[in-house]
């Protein structure tokens, strides 16, 4: 009897120090294995007085369901504590400050040009697109601008070689599409333009939209209305619109298109340089000359075109007085928009 309080002081002992599932799976070989404490001592039990037997027996069963149930309750106590410490090794501390990524924005000049897009496409203008490395037929030749015009100097225009230029305007995506369709046509020409040229006012690349309306019975009084419309939601629905007239070799009649100064309110300032209004755009109805050589019936069909300078309407949009700036990426300018 003494054997097996003995017994389990020597098992309590040991279990108090195994810390491992290593640890108990020793133990449990060591007291209840087929070569173990406890199987030993049973295997005694036929030399013990048979009027002890069963009290012994019974110790030993109990012993053996104590051993059992303590290396169980261990078990779970280190399986628990493993996981407590994986848990907390694997913790997230989401207190912690993100990383802050800047997010991008639209640059101005973007902006401007889907707002222009926008406003054509809600009355009813398609958009066509064309290359920008071009033929000097369709950015001069068709055009009626002819061989001696000093936009064709090498001062003023890009050459690849003597007939292959970068396009100075949007318009030879418009002679381009008048080629492959017949009218009614309607549609603006959006994309960047080379010239060569650089100062405050003035980048080597730059942006333009260009549009044509082309119909039976087109007159001056819808380009009127059409570019009035334009201003308004452009700009705003009170700044007055006045037409000057001017010279295109591609339109006739031609006109400048002014507003009202957005700055000054038509009081005279520094940037509508005291007289009250604000160049926009160039406009004017279709040289019958154009007609002809893209294959239309001058006598049929009129139409009325206009152009415009993007970085120009950004620049008073926004009030920016260097037309460089908007090339220069520097992160301080972009990010006032
Ligand atoms: C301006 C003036 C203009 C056009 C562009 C055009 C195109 C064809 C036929 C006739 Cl295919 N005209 N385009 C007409 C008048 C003015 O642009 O100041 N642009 C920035």
């Amino acid at each position: 009897m003494a054997d097996i309080n003995d017994i389990k002081t020597a098992f309590l002992q040991e279990l108090a120090s195994a810390g491992t599932a290593a640890d108990l799976q020793q133990l449990k070989v060591k007291y209840l294995g087929k070569k173990g404490i406890l199987t030993a001592k049973l295997k005694l039990l036929p030399t013990i007085p048979a009027e002890e037997r069963p009290v012994y027996g019974k110790l030993m069963n109990e012993l053996k369901m104590f051993i059992e149930g303590e290396i169980e309750g261990k078990e779970s106590e280190i399986r628990d504590a493993e996981r407590r410490s994986k848990i907390a090794s694997e913790a997230i501390d989401i207190t912690l400050p993100g990383k802050y990524t800047k997010p991008g924005k639209m640059h101005p000049i973007s902006t401007v040009l889907k707002e222009i897009i926008d406003i054509f496409v809600s009355m009813g203008f398609d958009t066509e697109v064309g290359p920008e490395v071009e033929l000097d037929y369709y950015n001069f030749e068709a055009l009626n601008i002819p061989k001696d015009h000093p936009a064709r100097d090498m001062q003023d225009t890009f050459y690849i070689s003597d007939d292959v230029i970068l396009r100075t305007h949007t318009s030879p995506v418009q002679v381009r599409t008048m080629e492959r369709k017949k009218p009614p046509l309607r549609f603006i020409a959006p994309g960047k333009v080379y010239r060569c040229d650089a100062d405050v006012s003035h980048t080597p690349m730059f942006h333009q939209v260009e549009g044509v309306v082309v119909d039976a019975d087109i007159s001056f009084s819808d380009l009127k209305g059409v570019l009035e419309i334009f201003v308004h939601l452009m700009f705003s629905k009170d700044t007055p619109v006045r037409f000057r007239p001017s010279f295109f070799p591609f339109t006739e009649p031609s006109a400048e298109v002014d507003i009202g100064c957005i700055l000054c309110g038509g009081a005279g300032c520094r940037v509508c340089k005291g007289t009250g209004w604000l160049e926009v755009l160039g406009a004017g109805m279709v040289n019958p000359r154009v007609f002809e050589m893209v294959g239309y019936d001058p006598e049929r069909y009129t139409g009325f075109a206009f152009g415009m300078g993007v970085e120009r309407i950004t620049m008073l949009k926004y009030s920016i007085d260097d037309i460089r700036m908007y090339y220069e990426n520097d992160i301080r300018f972009l990010r006032q928009f």
